[in-house]
Formats: C-alpha cells, structure tokens, sequence
C-alpha cells in the first residue's frame, strides 16, 4: 500500500498534464502545477523547522493552496492538522495550546491578531483563498525540495479535534495507514477511478472534503471540479460535466428545491453519494424520483474514516447506510456488556480495521475507554443489522447534535449559558430542522425576575463560538423535565419541540 502522498506521485507521473482541480470562471491546476508548489511548501515548511512529526495547524479559506499545503506537510513527514474556519479566537487558543504546532497557517486578515501568539517553538503565517499571504511570499522564492520524508503506515499522517461529549476537545490522530486503506476501500467499493470528475462542494477541514472527496480523487489520479461554496443552482448546471457528487443532506434536501434538477440534468453523472448526517428516508425516494440516480449513503466518523456503504451495484436503501467497507469489521453489542449481540436487535455499533485510528491526542485513559479490550472502538452510535445485512443507524448513544454536517457538543454550549448572569440552567437539544437537519436549540430556565431574552442568550455567548454552534432559538422554560435520578430528559424535550422550525 502507497501512502497518500506517494500516490499523489503516482498519479502525477502517469498523468502530469491532466487536471486535479478545475476552478469555474478560474485557472485550471494541473497535477504537475500542484506537485512543483507542493514540493516549494515543501521547502518552505522545512526552512520553518517543521520536522517529522510536528504538527502543522491550518486555518484558512478554502483554496486549491491549502490542499498543497497539506500535501507539502505529508512530504516532509509532518502531522497535518486543519482547523474549521468558524473557529473564534477561544476555540483556536484551545488547539493550538493542546496540539503545541510547530506552525500555524491563518488567513491573511488574521495574520495580525495571530502574530502575538508567535514563539520560538511557533511560527506562524498566512495563505490567502486566492493565492496570497506570507507563506505564498515564502513559496515563490523556494527551490522545491524534491525528496520525500519516507512513513511508515503507523507514523502518524493527521490530527483532527472533534469535540467531546464531555469536557475538553479530543485530538484523533489519524496514521498514514488509516488515510491510505480508507481511500483505497472507497475506491474499490464506489468505483472510482481516474475518469472521474468529482463536483468538490465540501469544506475542507473535515475527513468528508479532506480524507474522502480529496484523497480518493488524488489516489485515483482523477480530476476535481472545485468549488468554494455549495450553490445548489450552480452544481445543477455542473452535472453535465461532471460523474460524482459527494454531500451533507442539506447538500441534497437545497438541490432537491431546484426546478432545473431532473433526469436530464443529471445524465451524465454516475454517483451521488451523502454522508455525515441521516439522510432523510423521504429525500432519497424524492431524488431518485426526479434524477433516476439513488443516493449511494455510507456512514463514518472522525476517529475512523468511513465505515459502512450502501453497495454500487446492489440496493441502495433509504435509512441504512449499508455494510463494512473491505477490511472493516462492525458489530451491534449490549451497551453495558459489550457483549455482541445477534443480528436484528439495536444495540451500540463498533468498529475494528485498518480505518480506526490510533487515539486521542495526549489522552491515553480516555482512548482507553472508548475501545474495548479486542481492539473494537465503540462509536456512540446505536444501530441495528437488519436480516438483509444492512446497518441501520436508529439512535445515539452521545449528547450529539448534527446541524448541516456539523457537529455540534450540547455541553460546550450549555457551559457558556449556566455562566451567563441570570440564567439557572440549560439544555441544548437538537431539533428537526427542514435545511439543516437538526437545529441547535437551547432550552433555558431563568432566575425570576431575570432580565434575559432569546437575544441576550445569543449575543453573551456569540463571540465565544463558532456561528454553526449557535442557538438558532433559545426558548425559556420554569423548569428542565427530569427523570427519578435527576437526569434532564432530553428525548422529552424534543419531543415537546419537535415542531419549532417546520
Ligand atoms: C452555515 N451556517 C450554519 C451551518 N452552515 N449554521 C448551522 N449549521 C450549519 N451547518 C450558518 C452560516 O454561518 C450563516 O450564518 C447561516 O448559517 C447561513 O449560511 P448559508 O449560506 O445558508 O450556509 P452555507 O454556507 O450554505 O452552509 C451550509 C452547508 C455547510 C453547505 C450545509 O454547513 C456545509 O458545507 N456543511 C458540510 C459540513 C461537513 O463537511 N461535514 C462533514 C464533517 P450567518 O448568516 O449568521 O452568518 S463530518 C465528517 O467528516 C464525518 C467523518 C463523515 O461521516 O463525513
Ligand atoms: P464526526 O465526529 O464529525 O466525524 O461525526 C461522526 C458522526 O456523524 C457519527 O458518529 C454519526 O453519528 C454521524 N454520521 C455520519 N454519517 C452518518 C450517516 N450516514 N447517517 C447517520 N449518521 C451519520
């Protein structure tokens, strides 16, 4: 097995000329072009000290610069980590302080804010979503370094932080082996090849944009069509020239109200694939409906790539997400117990392959607790083997909310708000939501007499979160539904609201 980054070689030697990104209304980028800025970051990145192993933190807008940079960072053996764009200073502070990065890349407009955090031990510069900033500045002069730092498939290849359920941010860190079989699988399983031309809508921090749509097009040699943002009336029109999609369900339920979606429209394209969230059972029927294409849905997480697919060939069903990818292995086990549990009852879905991660970052008792003694990582998810083979996700086991493909820790949020002046407690709950799936909704009960409103709960917590954790409605309740030991009942609370945005 090739690591990403040498697969990247490959299919820059086999094709240097053909495109890996092609930008509407901008330049196309050959993989030639892309390979000669990768290996001048790559220079850049070792002028900077970046040695293997330390990390390389990246806040930026995305840009075709930005997959460079993460392609330059493997090449010197470096441990990539990408940071949402949303992230405020609060949050960023938290990542850095935690992943102690040898070099933090940020937009040119926060360069400035960002320089006081410069020290001996961190660098720190900027890339720009057109090609700008100082680390461009610094590429432009650089001789490419045209060697590779060799990995092994254990070494490790990227970091991401997915919040936790409790307390602090989790670092997962990802090896070069997790990121290199989970792309290999999902070839093998979509079919994907080097004629492919992937619409690439998504952001780029997250293993959906990254470690899915990027690394399985870079290792098939194939082409991007690279967008910035998702514009559902623009996609529409690139159908006709593109074979594969790859989307949230907001993706879909957005292009599901265009008049222009039809069978028409989408005859050229071979693949339409959502993940990251329930893709609504009703949206798969309706998009079949009008485009003759079934979404292919396959369900995944941070620590482990991709774990389930519907099939390519076989049915693609509405409300499963199918079964293990090649060299994967999932089985539903007794929450309390863990002990397995024969198919057709709900119980907590694990996961055990190449695709799982190593652990968290600096947290040995809480990997420890989240895999079993036999190595199975236990996801939070609850789900169900149907007789058909099938997963089906039915709940979870995590105080999780899931807006937009986002994902979204109740307790961070709830934190913010008990410390407001005025405020006894709150629950934040996810609530169905017709765009975003689920909209994060705060509960919230008030000392009496209290002057606070759905705005003040807004505005006091606004500037330490990021715009998707927000509250969309903050409601006032006397008091938080309880079960005998004093749990909030959080399912009763939904239940309640289940109407609030339709
Ligand atoms: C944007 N906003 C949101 C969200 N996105 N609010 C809540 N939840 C969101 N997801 C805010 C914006 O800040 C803005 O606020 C307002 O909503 C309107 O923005 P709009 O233009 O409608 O949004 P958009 O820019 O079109 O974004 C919607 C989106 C986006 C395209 C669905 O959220 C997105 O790209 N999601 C994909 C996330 C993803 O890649 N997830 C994968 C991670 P204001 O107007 O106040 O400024 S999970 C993963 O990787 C696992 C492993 C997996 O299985 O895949
Ligand atoms: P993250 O931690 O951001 O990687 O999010 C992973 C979580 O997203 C999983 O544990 C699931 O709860 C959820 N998820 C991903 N894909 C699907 C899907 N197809 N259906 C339902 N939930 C999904």
């Amino acid at each position: 097995m090739q690591t990403i980054y040498e697969s990247f070689i490959a299919s820059t030697d086999a094709n240097p000329g053909k495109a890996l990104f092609e930008q509407p209304g901008g330049a196309d980028v050959s993989y030639a072009e892309a390979r000669e800025l990768v290996e001048r970051l790559a220079a850049v990145l070792t002028d900077l000290g970046v040695q293997p192993g330390d990390r390389v933190a990246v806040q930026t807008d995305k840009s075709t610069q930005t997959i460079c940079l993460y392609l330059a960072t493997l090449q010197v053996g470096g441990v990539y980590l990408p940071l949402n764009s949303a992230y405020t200073g609060a949050e960023i502070d938290y990542f850095i302080g935690d992943a102690g990065p040898r070099l933090f890349v940020c937009t040119p407009a926060t360069l400035e804010d960002h320089k006081a955090r410069e020290s001996g031990e961190l660098r720190i510069e900027s890339l720009g979503a057109a090609g700008d900033g100082s680390l461009m500045d610094l590429a432009e002069g650089a001789t490419p370094r045209k060697d590779h730092v060799a990995r092994e498939m254990s070494d490790h290849a990227a970091i991401l932080y997915t919040s936790g359920t409790t307390g602090r941010s989790k670092g997962a860190v990802l090896t070069h082996g997790n990121l290199a079989s989970n792309a290999a699988a999902l070839l093998e399983s979509w079919r994907y090849t080097g004629d492919d031309r992937l619409i690439h809508a998504l952001p780029i921090f997250h293993i959906h944009g990254l470690f899915v749509a990027a690394n399985m097009t870079i290792a098939a040699g194939a082409t991007m069509i690279w967008l910035t943002k998702f514009d559902a009336e623009q996609i529409v029109d690139l159908m006709g020239d593109a074979t594969v999609l790859m989307g949230v369900p907001t993706f879909y339920t957005r292009l599901l109200k265009s008049d222009r979606l039809s069978r028409d429209t989408a005859s050229n394209m071979r693949l339409f694939v959502s993940g990251s969230a329930p893709l609504l059972a009703e949206d798969h029927r309706a998009f079949e409906e009008k485009t003759g294409h079934p979404i292919l849905e396959r369900y995944g997480m941070t620590e482990t790539g991709m774990i389930t697919t519907n099939p390519y060939d076989g049915a693609r069903k509405p409300g499963a997400v199918g079964m293990a990818l090649p060299g994967v292995e999932v089985r539903i086990t007794d929450r309390e117990t863990g002990k397995a549990l024969p198919d057709g009852k709900i119980g907590a879905i694990e996961v055990r392959g190449p695709n799982v991660f190593e652990g968290y970052w600096k947290m040995p008792e809480k990997t420890a607790s989240e895999f079993r003694d036999d190595r199975f990582f236990i996801t939070g998810d609850l789900g169900q083997i149907g007789e058909d083979g099938y997963l089906r996700i039915v709940g979870r086991d995590k105080d999780l909310v899931i807006s937009g493909g986002y994902n979204v820790y109740p307790k961070e949020i709830e934190g913010l708000i008990d410390d407001l002046p005025g405020v006894v407690e709150s629950a934040v709950i996810g609530l169905p939501h017709p765009d975003l799936g689920e909209g994060v909704t705060a509960v919230v009960v008030a000392e009496p007499g209290a002057d606070l409103d759905e705005k003040g709960v807004i505005a006091g917590i606004g500037d330490q979160l990021a715009r998707f954790k927000q509250p969309r409605r903050v409601l006032f309740v006397p008091e938080l539904p309880r079960n005998v030991m004093g749990k909030v009942q959080k399912a009763e609370l939904r239940k309640t609201y289940a109407d609030l945005y339709k």
